[in-house]
């Protein structure tokens, strides 16, 4: 009875391993695994709304009206480094139609603008403003266009090629293209049928490492708000036959969530502005998000294995506001305080099976290069140990994201000596980062178990941070 009880289980185990032999899960590329790395940058919303206090200009603007005082890259590209950001991504031609460089195919540039008497490039400003200080430059830009007199017809799509074939070339390396999928109506009341397939051929022609960001990828997708708020579970997988940016991109739910083992690696980026418009406008000025504000959407974002798009908007000078320069500063430093000292490294790191424990150093090495592979179904959990009881009320969780994304479910225990459990998670996915706030708790053991056994953990970290900032509710 006891052996057809073990064949069973044997002739069980044979098919579940077959099963998941023959998912092949796609992995991130080399891009986009450094762009999971980047983890926050700014993004810049700037351009003739700038100056008439609209956020969605008709195009009709006259050029004159874009005229910075003091516009200064460098003090973007400062700010921007000091509050720990990794890169900029500027709004090159809004929805307007204006473009921040001296296009060759418009008429609706700076060149056309008072400013600097038309001989001004921010592209150029900014693009060697971020080179100085070591930044990521990446590039929106809108393909709706409510001043391009071709928008609306098939001749405006090569319009669109053209310039983004000058952005290539005069501003790169272009690190992340953001396309917007918005489709309204151009200047001669039609809406533009989108060639995305000309549009991905000639970025991958042209300028192959960069990432491309739409609704819908090809690299990286929308997280489906603009309140910079990924899902619990957060998938870096996305099914997208069928699907195209804009109008017709997959719910909002599928885009915040991902499509569980789907069939792309398109990881999501959350998009969100520091002031309640994208654009500045001066009655916003005390509306500015607090740094506890923006270290909570760093939990949400970053925290749930997406990456954070922060709009930090110029004002008419040209210039990073210094309400918004001093909460970006205060985030930065909540940041510095919380993540300063990970415990975890004080631990040893154990890797238990079901009928032995292993070390497992790798999992509190500080690499997150490093990792460890679970083998096996449950029981098969990873493990640290303190010599004395530590007080922690925050866990980092990195799951390898080389070997793609696969931990579904997970269980967290934080143990005291007694083997007592004192607090428990579950949560679905990991991924690229996944930080865990709970009331603090005197723990010797933190115990993680996942149901998946592809599951690869690179790094298990533990903090104490101010318990004003623990995640409230969801
Ligand atoms: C949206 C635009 O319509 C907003 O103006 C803003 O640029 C936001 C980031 O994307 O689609």
């Amino acid at each position: 009875m006891k052996n057809w009880f073990f064949l069973l289980l044997l002739i069980n185990g044979c098919i579940i391993t077959h099963a998941q032999q023959k998912i092949q899960l796609p992995k991130p590329t080399k891009q986009q695994l450094k762009w999971h790395d980047q983890e926050f940058y700014l993004f810049t919303h700037f351009g003739p709304n700038t100056f008439t206090d609209k956020e969605w200009g008709h195009g009709d603007e006259p050029e004159d009206i874009f005229n910075p005082t003091d516009l200064d890259c460098r003090q973007w590209a400062w700010i921007a480094k000091q509050a720990g950001a990794t890169g900029i991504i500027i709004t090159a031609k809004h929805h307007d139609g204006f473009c921040l460089w001296p296009s060759k195919y418009s008429t609706h540039t700076v060149r056309e603008s008072k400013w600097k008497n038309g001989k001004g490039d921010v592209l150029k400003e900014l693009s060697q403003a971020c080179k100085e200080y070591g930044l990521k430059f990446g590039v929106y830009i809108s393909p709706w266009d409510r001043n391009h007199p071709a928008y609306g017809t098939p001749a405006y799509n090569q319009v669109f090629v053209n310039m983004m074939k000058e952005i290539f070339q005069n501003y790169g390396p272009i690190w992340e293209l953001w396309w917007d999928g918005a489709n309204g109506e151009g200047p001669n009341g039609k809406k533009q049928v989108y060639d995305w397939a000309l549009f991905r051929e000639t970025v991958k022609k042209l300028s192959p490492e960069t990432v491309v960001f739409s609704d819908v990828g090809p690299n990286i997708r929308w997280v489906g708000n603009e309140r910079g708020i990924a899902g619990t579970t957060n998938w870096n997988y996305l099914d997208t036959a069928g699907f195209t940016a804009g109008i017709g991109a997959p719910s909002t739910d599928t885009l915040n969530t991902g499509n569980k083992f789907g069939k792309a690696w398109i990881p999501a980026e959350c998009d969100v502005s520091i002031r309640p418009g994208w654009f500045y406008h001066k009655e916003e000025d005390d509306k500015v998000k607090t740094p506890e504000k923006l270290f909570e959407l760093y939990l949400k974002s970053v925290g749930r294995g997406a990456n954070l798009l922060l709009n930090v908007p110029p004002d008419r000078r040209g210039l990073i506001h210094e309400n918004d320069s001093a909460a970006l500063i205060g985030f930065k430093r909540i940041k510095e305080e919380s993540f300063g000292e990970n415990l975890a490294l004080k631990g040893k790191g154990y890797w238990v099976l079901p009928q032995k424990v292993k070390n497992s150093t790798v999992i509190n090495d500080g690499d997150i290069r490093t990792f460890q592979r679970l083998l096996y179904e449950t029981p098969n959990s990873l493990t640290i140990r303190f010599d004395k009881p530590q007080r922690i009320n925050c866990v980092v969780l990195y799951e390898n994201l080389t070997e793609g994304q696969h931990c579904e479910s997970f269980r967290l225990y934080l143990m005291n000596e007694k083997n007592e459990v004192l607090e428990k998670i579950t949560g679905t996915t990991i991924g690229r980062k996944k930080i865990l706030t709970f009331p603090m708790v005197e723990a010797v053991k933190i115990n993680l178990m996942t149901n998946q056994k592809t599951t690869s953990i690179s790094e298990i970290e533990a903090y104490l941070i101010d318990e004003n900032l623990i995640e409230k509710e969801n």
